[in-house]
């Protein structure tokens, strides 16, 4: 691969400043969302009890009666696995709503639990509250309950539902329409006004985030494995595409548009069991710890979040094969990425092709350390004192200048020999590589190819079991 010479460098980075600003960038609320990385999904209602995967929305309310419902033992167990969040079907395919909704005769009101009094998303939101988790929602547009559905009065109860959320369960930090769409009790289908579904949120609660196939705020990642594509960009062009069946195909779901017009990164959910709902078959299908941690490199590692599905059980509690996995998760991670070893190298900063004509450069940009950040006019080298065993490279892209990397390249040497050489695509929030070890003295990362100036802000090198590099 090519390295581009300071001179071209230098014009591409000029002609490109002055379409700087026709980069697209998150807002504040994107960025936050960047930051969430990893976060539960709960899967929870009637089909809990009736063992389907979706409900035909005929089911009688009370099927749904958990025993010992406790979302607070659900917050704790996303806590202590380390997600940041949760998000629930506060209404699925059935059109069954866990709160009691004045815009629906099929809810947590028509059920025994509690006598009718029972409301899961008070529960739920009061305990993120107290845990300090942040509260999302799942309302599916697709109801095979709804008397309205198929007209355009269904349109209006699906507004009302979200004003019921916004206004009774708030903050909502993420909100999830999925894409499932069929028909509902009457045979017909549903002609949904997605832009009065968005002005809604908007004006209730404008920082919210969004969730479709095609945001508006966040993309579907085109698969439910959990996988993110290797190249993945956090732009999409939305114009001419719906959410559910008229959405772009899969692929480019995955990979977003380089030149995508609008900021869409790319949500990966997956649940821990094959299903999505609670079925006790499944019990012994839970995934494994480290079934968790690929799929962590897989998502969060190729720059989207994780959104991991654990559904509780009919007691209305998390079982205990999916806390165990969960907890030894999390120390997976925290033993793997304990230890940075860039924090043990001196960082130096060159212009140019390297060793050949590079100059160090002398303006005060030597850095000892591992932030990083600055334009693809500059290289960082890092050098360790001893040749050091690495077989993990983290990069990331600061997205609050948007994200331009479409081609790095990581070199390592022993001796100012080449060792390695890792070559990529797009960095995005962040990117995990990773590679069978190698002890290496120096570390030299380039920028080969890019649509406008690269802002890295992070490089972190790690030994990670060996087991979990990528095949
Ligand atoms: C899909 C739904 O049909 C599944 O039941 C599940 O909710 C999944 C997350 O999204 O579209």
């Amino acid at each position: 691969m090519r390295i581009l010479k300071p001179l071209s460098l230098f014009l591409s980075f000029v002609l490109l400043a002055n379409c700087i600003h026709a980069q697209p960038k998150p807002s504040a609320s994107q960025l936050a969302w960047h930051n969430m990385e990893y976060y539960f999904f709960f899967h929870f209602g009637p089909n809990t009890f009736t063992d389907l995967e979706w409900g035909h929305g005929t089911e009688p309310a009370d099927m749904f009666n958990p025993t010992e419902l406790d979302c607070r033992q659900w917050v704790r167990t996303a806590k202590a696995a380390g997600a940041k969040g949760v998000i629930i079907t506060a209404k699925h395919h059935d059109g069954f709503c866990l709160w009691p909704s004045k815009y629906s005769k099929h809810t947590v009101r028509e059920s025994k639990w509690k006598n009718g009094k029972g409301d899961v998303l008070k529960e739920l939101s009061a305990a993120c509250k107290e845990y300090g988790l942040k509260f999302g929602v799942y309302i599916s547009p697709w109801d095979r309950n709804h008397p309205d559905y198929g007209t355009e009065k269904y349109n209006d109860v699906f507004v009302n539902m979200m004003k019921e959320l916004f206004t009774n369960y708030g903050p909502i930090w993420e909100l999830w329409w999925d894409g499932a769409n069929g028909e509902g009790p009457n045979g017909k289908m549903q002609v949904y006004d997605w832009d009065r579904f968005k002005k809604t949120v908007k004006k209730l609660s404008p920082n919210t985030v969004v969730f479709s196939d095609i945001g508006p705020h966040i993309r579907w990642v085109g698969n439910e494995s959990g996988i993110a594509g290797i190249t993945n960009w956090n732009t999409l062009d939305t114009a001419g595409f719906t959410p559910g069946k008229g959405a772009p195909k899969q692929d480019t779901l995955t990979t977003g548009n380089k030149y995508g017009k609008a900021w869409i990164p790319a949500e990966c959910d997956v649940s821990i069991r094959p299903g999505w709902f609670y079925h006790e078959a499944e019990d012994n299908k839970v995934r494994t710890p480290e079934n968790l941690f690929d799929l962590w490199l897989k998502s969060v590692g190729r720059g989207a979040n994780l959104l991991l599905n654990i559904p509780p059980d009919r007691r209305g509690k998390i079982h205990q094969n999916d806390s165990l996995a969960l907890i030894e998760f999390r120390s997976l991670r925290d033993k793997n990425f304990s230890v940075n070893l860039a924090k043990q190298t001196t960082t130096q900063w060159y212009r140019g092709d390297f060793p050949g004509e590079a100059k160090q450069l002398t303006d005060g940009n030597t850095e000892t350390g591992i932030v990083i950040k600055n334009n693809l006019l500059q290289y960082p080298v890092f050098r360790f004192k001893n040749a050091t065993k690495i077989n993990c490279v983290e990069l990331m892209e600061d997205m609050s200048s948007g994200q331009t990397c479409s081609g790095f390249r990581v070199v390592l040497r022993k001796g100012n020999k080449v060792i390695k050489t890792i070559t990529g695509t797009t960095i995005g929030r962040k990117r995990l590589i990773t590679f069978p070890a190698e002890e290496a003295d120096t570390i030299e990362i380039y920028i080969d190819e890019s649509k406008g100036p690269v802002f890295l802000i992070e490089a972190g090198f790690y030994l990670i079991d060996e087991n979990h590099i990528e095949k």
